[in-house]
Parts: C-alpha cells; structure tokens; sequence
C-alpha cells in the first residue's frame, strides 16, 4: 500500500513539475514555432504513457496484494490485449517520430529567396561569411587556409571575391528573411546552436552541413557550441544580432570584402605594418581562441596590457612580461606558466618575421605602447 501511495505521489509530482518547473523553452525568435508544437506532443505522449504505466501499476498493487485464501490466477496468454498493445505501441511510436520527419526535412530544405551564410567553426571560435553582392559564397577549400586567408576561400574563384568574413564573433542578421546557414569545421567537430531559433546543426569537418530558418524579432541571441570539442568547448559561443532590413544593408555595405582584404594583405608587407600581419597570424593560428584582446577571460590569459606587465607565475614567483617571456611562453609554454590556468597551450614554433609580427600585436595591445 505505501508502495503505491509512492508512486501516486510521483505522478502527480512529475505533472505538476512539468507546468511549474523553471527551466521553460526560452522564447521563440524563428518561425520554427512547429519544432515547439513537435516538442509538445512528444512530452504529451511521453507523458500520458507514463502516468498509464503508473497507475496501472498502482492499481495492480492494491487490486492484486496478498490477501488471506485467495491464490494467483495463471493467464498463460491473451491474443486480444497482445494485439491491442502492439497497436497501441505502434501508433504511440509513429506519432512520435513522424513529426520529426516532416520538421527536419523541412529543417534542411530552404525557401529559393534565402539569404545564405556561412558559419565557420574552429577550436573555440566561430567566424562568419555572407556572399557578397553577387548572392552566392564562393568556393571554400581548407588547402587555402593561410594567415591573410583564415576561412580558405578560394583566391581563383571569382565569386569569392566579393564575399564577406566576419571576424569579430558576431553573426548580424536581418529580420524576417529566410537566412540559410552553411557550415563548415576546420578542425574537430563543433555544434551550432541559437536556443531562442530552435536552430541547431553540427559542423562537421571536411562537409558542409546546413539548415535555415526566419528570425522574426530583432535582438541579440547567444551562438553556443554543443559539441565538446577540447578544453574550451565552454567559452565557444558567440552571438546574433538580427536587425532592421536597412541597418543591416547598410553595416554589409561598409565591411570589406575578400578580395579588398587580399589585396591590403600584399601592401601590408611592408615592416611598418608588423601589428596588422601579427592580428592576422593571431587569428589565423588560432591564438584569439584562447588569448581575448579586450581582456575578458579565456582559457589562457588575456594580451589586453599584457606586454610589461607583471605575471604571478604557477610557483608563485613574478616576471615582466616582456619579449623573451613571450617569445618562450610561445615556444615553450610549460616552463613558466601564469597562476591560475591549465597547461593546456602547445608549443608553437614561428620562423623569425611572424614571431617579430605576433610580438609586435602583443605590444601594440598595451596601454602607451604603440597603440594603433
Ligand atoms: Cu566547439
């Protein structure tokens, strides 16, 4: 009899919880409102399944406990209820997988007006890319990967050359167009997710995996990555921005394109511009993974006002930062570890011009030295 008050209380419990419980969907900003409705019947069916196997099972334990004199009945088999369970299971399934199916095909197949953007992920960051005014991303090869190029576009291909790539983190949409999201990995597997989108997707290494979907609010939303992907996978996130129409046609037009940023490249070459080829190898080699430039932290410590500063290192003693500790910190960064995290930076070797370009960024990040 306890045993059944028990599972009573459950129940009930488990109902109640489900109305009342903090943790609600966060709200929708897509038009993917069918991936809600498919979440409720799931939780419907799921749910109305559990409280019968509940009570079924309290009725049981009270209809059928011991009880002076009275002896089990053997059934040995009941053709009518086996086939009524076996409908009843396969219908309960169906209904639970069907509404998946219609949702991600149409998931994976986009309207013909959707804008297509590129998302591209990396150990821990993501990068973005729209096509420019031609509409389409050019092609995209990570053979081409280089410090001037870090999404490998394809110098060849003319369409690339009007493409877009967006560094600083932040994936700006517009409002109420269908966007079609292309993604791409350049090492392990990453994830793609906006809660408040119900979009999510992974990035696979070496594919192109997409999906679309139609931001219906302006707003700023939180990218997450929802793969574990090494030991940063908590810090890669990442944001949207969905604005106005015109705001947005008016921030692309101001960005520069691939082609722009190439031919800058060949003039930066020159010694005078070593802090622009460091920002460039910083973000090619993937050191603002790690290392943030406005001071926020991440997994290793940041380059803001780094240069000539004083760093308490693991075994409590202090050293300035200055260019030989860099320049070992880069080639050997398990000798003199800064206090307070991991050992988890591998040994990076540069041959002498970028080690001078990534000192001369570093430096050019402290206050008073050489600020751009
Ligand atoms: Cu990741």
């Amino acid at each position: 009899m306890i045993l059944a008050i028990v599972l009573l209380i459950i129940v009930v419990g488990s109902v109640v919880f489900h109305f009342l419980n903090p943790w609600m969907l966060t709200e929708l900003a897509s038009h993917w409102g069918s991936m809600d409705a498919m979440l409720h019947i799931s939780f419907l069916i799921t749910g109305v399944v559990f409280v019968a196997v509940s009570l079924f099972m309290v009725v049981a334990i009270i209809r059928y406990r011991h009880r002076e004199g009275q002896r089990a009945r053997f059934q040995p088999d009941n053709r009518k209820l086996e086939w009524w369970l076996i409908g009843a299971t396969t219908a309960g399934i169906v209904a639970l997988l069907a509404p998946g199916l219609v949702v991600y095909s149409d998931f994976t197949r986009p309207p013909s007006n959707a804008m297509e953007v590129e998302a591209f992920g990396e150990q821990w960051r993501y990068s973005y890319r729209y096509p420019g005014e031609d509409g389409v991303l050019g092609y995209a090869d990570i053979r081409h990967i280089s410090s001037d190029n870090p999404l490998g576009l394809d110098p060849s291909d003319p369409m690339a050359m009007d493409d877009v790539v967006i560094h600083d983190d932040v994936l700006r949409l517009p409002v109420d167009r269908p966007v079609r999201m292309m993604l791409r990995s350049k090492d392990v597997l990453h994830g793609f997710f906006v809660p408040q989108f119900r979009a999510k997707m992974d990035m696979v290494p070496g594919m192109v995996t997409h999906f679309w979907f139609t931001p219906t609010r302006t707003g700023r939303f939180e990218v997450l990555c929802t793969q574990h992907c090494g030991i940063a996978h908590y810090n890669m996130r990442s944001h949207v921005v969905v604005m106005e129409q015109d705001e947005f046609d008016a921030w692309l037009q101001e960005q520069e394109t691939f082609g722009e940023s190439m031919a800058a490249a060949d003039n930066d070459e020159a010694p005078d511009d070593l802090v622009a080829v460091g920002r460039r190898l910083a973000n090619a080699e993937g050191c603002i993974g790690c290392h943030s430039v406005d001071g926020s932290r991440r997994v290793g410590p940041t380059w803001l006002n780094l240069y000539g500063s004083e760093v308490t290192l693991a075994d409590g003693s202090t050293v300035i930062a200055d260019e030989p500790y860099l320049r070992q910190s880069i080639e050997e960064p398990g000798t003199q570890l800064t206090a307070g995290y991991p050992p988890v930076m591998p040994a990076y070797s540069f041959d002498r011009d970028d080690m001078e370009a990534l000192l001369a960024y570093i430096r050019s990040l402290s206050e008073g030295a050489g600020q751009e």
